[in-house]
Order: structure tokens, then C-alpha cells, then sequence
């Protein structure tokens, strides 16, 4: 029997982690534990012997070093806001999960340096809070920035609705303070924009989705704060006029051009009819949508340059219709109507996802061609396309009825899968852009990556945690 399956062996782990982390540190009564084994989306369940809540990097190397020690899976855990099964642990019960969510001060801000340095629980929206606090802007901005965590943020390498100005969270990051399998702690909290000394250790934490330690400490990017937005809502006939209105755009206002999202029509239906006060800001439908945004530090003519460029869009047979918000109001009920894409869908039925990245000059063929691959099989089911087009990144989402049997979400996910998933091969894209691999992809991974870059992630996930404590069953 595993060592962490021995009811006497656990009782005597909860007891040395107690002592470790206090005992309103450790949760072992399943109610307590609900929250953390169980994810958002009712698609990832799991037991666990404990929930560690430590309040401090000391305190998560001790953790790691009893968890090396005696050869106890860990389960790193921030928000619990993933998509990817990521964060949940497995049926066994033999694994602990800790948790980041007692860990939440922001240590510094350096508006000369532009940087903030924070704890790895702290949540996404009051990083950003803290930067406005002192003129700065964080820019990483997502659906769940109300309770992910920064640490999720770079253990998933989260993109958002930011991406197209500012990259994804790894290029928000200058330092990580990681702490290691083992227990060591390796600070490498530098807030430099240059440093050539090797091989760049933080970017292969990023994105390791807790397979290779824990992120306890973060060193971010802040940049000037714009002074303000323009947001407008456009309707299309076509995708690839959407596509040809972003490269117009980005010809026209160049870095001002901080957002564009693609929402198909039958996206924007799911909120507006399973989502209260959503209404649509046009009074006709269109099969696509896009959500577009200019910021910058000075607002002086800015809506004109926006207006303009729509008008030129508009004559050019690139879109049909736009409205341009005229009030901080309006343009929050625009992104209410793409940021309820999810929760709709939850709503409505159970969605098999694909988080998929293709080349921007690619994504309205790419979309022609997985329509019909999903129609050919599934004529009956609706396609929800949306995503972060200015990125190249589609959520092509297909949702099933809500009350679908388990045996036939299971069967019809993999004939989807299967079948878009391959096309975005055939596509050279991603079939993660920003949730990450998880529970979710690990086994179609070995598909798509080529048998040379799972050499490499095996061996460096080899090297740096021997015993595989780390999140085992996810990614890798
Ligand atoms: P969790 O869900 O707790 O964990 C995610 C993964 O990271 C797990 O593998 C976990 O083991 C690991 N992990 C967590 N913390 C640490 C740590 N400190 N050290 C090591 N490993 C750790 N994602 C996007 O990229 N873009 C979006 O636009 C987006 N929109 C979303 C909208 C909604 C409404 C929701 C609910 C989610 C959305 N997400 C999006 C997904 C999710 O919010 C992100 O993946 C987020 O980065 C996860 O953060 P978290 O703190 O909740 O991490
Ligand atoms: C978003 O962009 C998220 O809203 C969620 O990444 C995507 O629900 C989804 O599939
Ligand atoms: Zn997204």
C-alpha cells in the first residue's frame, strides 16, 4: 500500500504537517475539503489526505521536505480557477493539496522600476489594484481575475484579453521565487529587464503547471497607466472580414489597439439568453461579432481615430454594423457580453472545449473546415467559436445537452477531439493555447508534440523532481 494510504501513516502525516503549518493550517474534514477537490467547471473530481495551507515560503519548504521525504504526491492549488483538471487531485486520497490561498501580500511596488513583487496567492485583481494604487498598470486580465491567483496566472501562463499588446503572463514576469520538490528554495526574485547570466530558470517554471515546484514568490512588470479606453462592438458576415478589420486596425492605430475579441453569433446568444441584463448592444444579428478596444496615456482624439478607422472598415464592406461606447458604462456591459461566454455555457449545456492556437492568417479557413468536420458528424449541435483572435487563439467550443448520459460525452468528446485537434495539426497550430495540458490534453499531448520535446520535458521533470511528487497524472 502506498505510504499515504496507510490510515496510521496519514494520521501521522496531518499530525507533522499540523505542526508545520498550525492546526487551522491543514483542512481534514471532507466538507472543508469540498472546495479544493472538486473543480468549477463539475468536470474534475478527487479525494486528498489534507489540504496545507502554509502561510509563508518557510513554511512550503518544510511542507515539500516532509513531502520528499516520505514520497507524498502534491497537488498545487491557487484559485481553482483552471480548465484544465490541473488543480484537482486524483481519486486515490493518497495525495495532499496545498494550497496558496493563505499566501496574499504584495511586498513591494517600484514605480521607478516599474515592478511589483508579490506573494504567489495573491489574486489577480488586487495586483492589479495595487498598480493603479501607485499610477502603474498590471495588464494581465481574465474572466476569473476575481479569484485566480497570480501563481495560477504563471503556472498556467494565462493569456486573457491582453495578450495582443502586452504577451502572455511569462512576459509579464521578470523573477519567481520557487520552492523546489525537495524543499530547497531557489529566490531568483530579481526585478531585471536584463539578465544573461544562463539559462533562464523562471521560464521553466512558467507554465510547468506544478510539475516541477511550487511558485511562492513573483516579480511582475508594470507599465504606464492609460489614461482611458474606447471601446466598440461590431458585427460581421464573415470571419475573414474580422480577420482583415484586426490587420486594418493595427495598421491604422497601431500599439493603441489594447484588445480584439471574436464572438460567433451563436456565442453571443448563449449569454444574451441564459444570462440576465445581457443584452446585445446591436439591434441585428450577425454571424460574427468583435469586441475592440484602443487605449492609451493621453486620450486626445483617440474615439475619432477609432471612428474613423470603423468608417473606412464600413466602406470597405469589412463589417456591417459597429457601435462605439460613449461611456465607461457601455463599455463595461460590452465586455459583461464576452466575459459571460463561459458561465453561459455552463448554463446551457456541457461544452467540449478546445483552446486551440492557429496562425492569425489561418483562422477563417481553419474555422470552414472544423464547421464542417463538426457538422459531417454532429449536425445537431451548436458551435460555440469565440476567442482572442488578435492572438490567434479560438475557443471552439461544441456544446453538448445538459442532461448528455456520461458514456456519450465521453464518446463524442473523443470523436471531437480527434477531429479538431488534427486539423489544427495539419494547421501547425496549438491544441493549448492558454489552459494548459492538465488531466484535460496529457494524453493527446504525446500526438501532437513530437517524440524530441517529450524527450526534453521528461528529462527536465526527471532532473528536478527524482521522486515525481509533483502534481503526478497532470501534464507529463
Ligand atoms: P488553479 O486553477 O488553482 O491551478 C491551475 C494550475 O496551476 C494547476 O495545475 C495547479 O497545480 C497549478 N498551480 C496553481 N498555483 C500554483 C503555484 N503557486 N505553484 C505551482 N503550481 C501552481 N485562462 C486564460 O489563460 N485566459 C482566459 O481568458 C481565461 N478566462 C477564464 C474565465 C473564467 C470565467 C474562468 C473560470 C477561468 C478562465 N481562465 C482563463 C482559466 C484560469 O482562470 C486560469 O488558468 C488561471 O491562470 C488559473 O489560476 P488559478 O489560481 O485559479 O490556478
Ligand atoms: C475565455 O477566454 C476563457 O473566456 C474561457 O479562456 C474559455 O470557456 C472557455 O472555453
Ligand atoms: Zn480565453
Amino acid at each position: 500500500m502506498p505510504m499515504t494510504q496507510d490510515p496510521m501513516k496519514q494520521k501521522e502525516l496531518t499530525s507533522r504537517l499540523m505542526h508545520i503549518v498550525g492546526e487551522d493550517g491543514v483542512l481534514v474534514d471532507p466538507a472543508e475539503q469540498d472546495f479544493y477537490v472538486n473543480d468549477w467547471l463539475g468536470k474534475a473530481h478527487g479525494r486528498t489526505v489534507a489540504v496545507v495551507r502554509p502561510r509563508t515560503t518557510g513554511e512550503v519548504s518544510a511542507v515539500m521536505r516532509l513531502c520528499h521525504q516520505t514520497h507524498t504526491p502534491v497537488v498545487p492549488q491557487g484559485g481553482n480557477t483552471g480548465m484544465s483538471g490541473g488543480a484537482t487531485p486524483d481519486m486515490s486520497g493518497a495525495q495532499v493539496v496545498l494550497s496558496l490561498n493563505r499566501m496574499k501580500r504584495i511586498h513591494e511596488v517600484d514605480p521607478i522600476n516599474n515592478t511589483l513583487t508579490a506573494d504567489a496567492g495573491v489574486i489577480l485583481a488586487d495586483i492589479q489594484k495595487a498598480a493603479r494604487d501607485v499610477g502603474r498598470y498590471f495588464p494581465l486580465s481574465l474572466g476569473a481575475e476575481g479569484s485566480c491567483t497570480i501563481g495560477g496566472n504563471l503556472a498556467t501562463n494565462a493569456g486573457g484579453t491582453s495578450v495582443l499588446r502586452y504577451g502572455n503572463t511569462r512576459e509579464l514576469t521578470l523573477g519567481l521565487e520557487v520552492v523546489l520538490p525537495d524543499g530547497r528554495i531557489w529566490n531568483g526574485l530579481r526585478g531585471l529587464r536584463k539578465d544573461n547570466t544562463g539559462y533562464d530558470l523562471k521560464d521553466l517554471f512558467i507554465g510547468s503547471e506544478g510539475s516541477l515546484g511550487i511558485i511562492t514568490g513573483v516579480v511582475l512588470k508594470l507599465f504606464a497607466a492609460p489614461a482611458g479606453r474606447v471601446t466598440a462592438w461590431i458585427g460581421a458576415q464573415q470571419l475573414d472580414h474580422v480577420v482583415s478589420l484586426l490587420s486594418h486596425l493595427q495598421s491604422t492605430c497601431g500599439p493603441r489597439l489594447s484588445a480584439f475579441e471574436m464572438m460567433s453569433g451563436a456565442s453571443l446568444a448563449l449569454v444574451t439568453q441564459h444570462l440576465d441584463a445581457h443584452v446585445s448592444p446591436l439591434e441585428k444579428v450577425y454571424p460574427y461579432y468583435a469586441l475592440i478596444e484602443l487605449a492609451d496615456t493621453n486620450m486626445t482624439g483617440l474615439q475619432d481615430m477609432l471612428q474613423t478607422a470603423l468608417s473606412t472598415a464600413i466602406e470597405d464592406g469589412l463589417i456591417d454594423d459597429c457601435v462605439v461606447a460613449m461611456s465607461e458604462a457601455q463599455s463595461l456591459s460590452m465586455w459583461k457580453l464576452r466575459e459571460g461566454i463561459s458561465l453561459a455555457q455552463v448554463k446551457a449545456g456541457k461544452a467540449v472545449k478546445h483552446d486551440i492556437a492557429l496562425p492569425i492568417s489561418s483562422l477563417a479557413i481553419f474555422t470552414k473546415e472544423a464547421d464542417q468536420a463538426v457538422i459531417t458528424s454532429f449536425p445537431d449541435l451548436p458551435i460555440i467559436n469565440f476567442g482572442h483572435i488578435g492572438d490567434g487563439n479560438l475557443h471552439y467550443n461544441v456544446l453538448l445537452p445538459i442532461n448528455v448520459s456520461s458514456d456519450d460525452y465521453k464518446t463524442k468528446t473523443a470523436v471531437l477531439n480527434k477531429r479538431i485537434h488534427d486539423l489544427v495539426a495539419q494547421f501547425n497550430g496549438s491544441i493549448s493555447a492558454e489552459h494548459g495540458v492538465g488531466t484535460l490534453r496529457r494524453d493527446e499531448l504525446r500526438r501532437y508534440k513530437s517524440s524530441v520535446e517529450m524527450d526534453l520535458m521528461i528529462s527536465i521533470k526527471r532532473a528536478i523532481d527524482p521522486n515525481q511528487i509533483m502534481n503526478p497524472g497532470k501534464l507529463l
